[in-house]
């Protein structure tokens, strides 16, 4: 079989095949991302990888070139467009490439996240124009950065088939490494399915943040606030924050949006404002600061990885920057240089507000008695991780969002 397209779900997906011992192609157009792992090398690091990496090498094979194959998966990105749709180009691509090798009764699996009718509008449709007969469904992943091969196993999987026996199919190759248990259903369901998932996660963050800076002006402790309505046996509400970022929940609830999904689209709208409105605070603290510095604390979307796609940082940069603040950033989990060696008290020189963007657990480490070279003291705290009273005694003027 083959996996189309190596990324941060392709990979693991065609190590966790190859390591339950069938032959699986892995193609990709990205000739380093094959060269490197024809030399034994991953193109990125997730925990457990390297190991499934050695242990499927017997049956995984990086190649440049798409083989005929029995079954193939397509993992392919979907961008954003500038409108907020789903960008299908790679999608489509690969499955004209597959349409090129394809054979009677092959199987093609997508697991790209698209908007609902795409299996079995644009895929089924180019896949008709061979002429031969096919299996087809649609399978999400759920695994979430930081634990990919865990989760790819334990999670729960849906398969939405074009019918019955492609499902079942999909099933059974599935089965070979997802001890989770596996729901079959149509192809468009499994597809809603995906955006539901990731849909319910941003709308919560969404009422989150709106609770936030309704109930700070009240002077309520929102994080406070949070942790006791979620004793309820049926609340359960995530946290507020600087802005969602990653490339999945800031972009999958866009496929959904529609006309008659004004919740959704206010969701995301409140969370992408978020950015703007820390800034807005940073601003208030450092009224009589003129030029100042501040430093960014974490890089990454979220706490404990190294993963800086659609990152908030990067927005709350950007408009300090139009403000004319300058900016430095400091995120020792990167692995990209200098970031990944330049040191606190590097970043921290005559610098005048430090910003906890990021929720590394490293960073509740800080000891703030430690940091004795900025020219004022001001530390805020989107994440609610710091203990402000430690941080008042060195000496910092203390704000945390939503308190
Ligand atoms: N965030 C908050 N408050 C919270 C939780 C998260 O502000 O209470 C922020 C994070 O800081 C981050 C963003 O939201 O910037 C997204 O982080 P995340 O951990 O919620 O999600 P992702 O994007 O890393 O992974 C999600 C997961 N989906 C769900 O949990 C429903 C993962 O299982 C999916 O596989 C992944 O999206 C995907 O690929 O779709």
């Amino acid at each position: 079989m083959t996996v189309v397209g190596l990324g941060y779900m392709g990979l693991p997906t065609a190590l966790l095949l190859a390591r339950s011992g069938i032959t699986v192609y892995g193609y990709d157009i990205d000739s380093r991302k094959i060269g490197l792992l024809q030399e034994g090398r991953l193109p990125f690091e997730e925990p457990g990888l390297q190991d499934c990496f050695k242990e499927a090498k017997q049956f995984f094979v990086p190649t440049e070139q798409l083989h005929p194959s029995d079954a193939f998966i397509l993992t392919l990105p979907t961008p954003i467009t500038e409108e907020n749709t789903c960008d299908n180009s790679f999608v489509i691509s690969a499955v004209k490439a597959v349409c090129k090798v394809l054979k009677d009764d092959d199987l093609v699996i997508l697991e790209s996240t698209v908007a609902p009718g795409t299996t079995m509008g644009v895929v089924r449709s180019l896949l008709e124009t061979t002429g031969k007969r096919f299996s087809l469904s649609y399978v999400s992943e759920k695994a979430i950065p930081g634990d990919t091969i865990s989760e790819m196993q334990r999670n729960h999987r849906i398969i939405g088939g074009l019918n019955i026996e492609s499902a079942k199919r999909t099933k059974a190759l599935y089965e070979r490494f997802v001890t989770g248990a596996i729901h079959l259903t149509d192809c468009t369901t499994a597809e809603s399915v995906k955006l539901i998932e990731n849909t319910y996660r941003d709308v919560n963050i969404a009422l989150a943040n709106e609770l936030a800076l309704r109930l700070s002006k009240l002077g309520v402790n929102v994080w406070e606030a949070i942790r006791l309505a979620n004793f309820h046996p049926r609340v359960h509400l995530h946290k507020p924050g600087p802005g969602v970022g990653g490339h999945c929940i800031a972009v999958d609830p866009w496929f959904l949006v529609s006309d008659d999904t004004p919740l959704i689209c206010q969701a995301r709208l409140i969370n992408d404002g978020m950015p703007s409105i820390v800034v807005g605070m940073i601003e208030e603290m450092l009224r009589d600061a003129k030029h100042a510095t501040v430093v960014l604390l974490g890089v990454a979307y979220k706490g404990n990885v190294d993963d800086d796609r659609e990152s908030p940082t990067y927005t709350i940069k950007g408009l300090l920057e139009s403000k004319g603040y300058r900016v430095r950033l400091y995120d020792p989990l990167m692995k990209k240089e200098p970031m990944r060696s330049t040191e606190l008290s590097a970043v921290t020189k005559d610098a005048d507000c430090l910003v906890l963007v990021t929720d590394h657990t490293i960073f509740k480490n800080i000891d703030p008695k430690k940091i004795t070279n900025m020219r004022s003291k001001n530390l805020f705290d989107t994440r609610n991780m710091t203990d402000q009273k430690n941080w008042e005694h060195a000496g910092f003027t203390v704000r945390v969002l939503g308190r």
